[in-house]
């Protein structure tokens, strides 16, 4: 393990605002069947070397905002961002919070009340532009990522759409461009991305999901039916 002076060393030279989070963060720690068996410091949670060691997986979970237009809206995550910097990615990603009101089991509200919160704090999106009862939960997934080998992800995280015109405000701590794409500028982004052109990068999250679930979602949304894929039993492990 990392001395302490190390640690302390990377600790200081984070950001600010993103080293608060980093310790007031309480994750939720669950095992691969998502029961609630602990919790830890976000810190904690997206350190490879304490993932890998005590095999820590948090929840997590992931919006997919669409406006009227069936337009999906993207954010780049800012360049402070201690994990995945300046990637793009799905409209709003974070942890639901060991706190009661994220811990809700019941229509998975915990998670739910979670994303209105961090809608707010990224994209400055009112409470009352996202109420929770207009998210629908889609599905969940199971995944590891390494950022840049000190920092990564495994979660365990519940997919989130919601369909409404909002107004948008990012919060440059967070989010350093946001933009909504059609399907086809969707494509030609992953295309970028994948051919390393124009320094475009994708979360590898959004990544996993836009290859397995959401094109297929996408034709839901705009056929109305997209209630009929949700799918709350299955933990994809991808
Ligand atoms: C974590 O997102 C959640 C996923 C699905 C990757 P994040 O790194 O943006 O979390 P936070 O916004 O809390 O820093
Ligand atoms: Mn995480």
């Amino acid at each position: 393990l990392m001395s302490a002076a190390a640690m302390s060393m990377e600790v200081e030279q984070m950001d600010p605002v993103q080293q608060r989070l980093m310790f007031d963060d309480e994750c939720i720690l669950v095992d691969e069947q998502d029961n609630v068996v602990g919790h830890d410091s976000k810190y904690n949670c997206h350190l490879m070397e304490k993932i890998e060691k005590d095999n820590l997986l948090h929840r997590a979970f992931s919006v997919f905002l669409f406006n009227s237009k069936n337009e999906l809206l993207l954010q780049k995550r800012s360049a402070t961002k201690v994990t995945f910097p300046q990637v793009w990615t799905n409209t709003c990603c974070s942890h639901p919070l060991y706190r009661d009101s994220e811990l809700i089991k019941e229509n998975n509200l915990g998670v739910r009340n979670a994303a209105q919160r961090k809608l707010f704090d990224e994209l400055g999106i009112e409470a009352k532009d996202a109420p929770v009862d207009d998210f629908t939960c889609l599905g969940r997934i199971l995944y590891k990522a390494a950022s840049d080998g000190k920092w990564g992800e495994h979660e365990l995280d519940y997919l989130l759409f919601m369909k409404r015109d909002v107004a948008v405000k990012p919060n440059p701590d967070e989010v350093s461009d946001v933009q909504y794409v059609t399907k086809e500028q969707l494509q030609e982004l992953v295309k970028k991305a994948k051919a390393g052109e124009g320094g475009v990068k994708l979360s590898p999250w959004f990544q996993l999901v836009v290859e397995n679930f959401l094109y297929d979602w996408w034709k839901k949304l705009e056929e109305g039916t997209l209630v009929e894929s949700a799918d709350m039993k299955t933990i994809h492990r991808l």
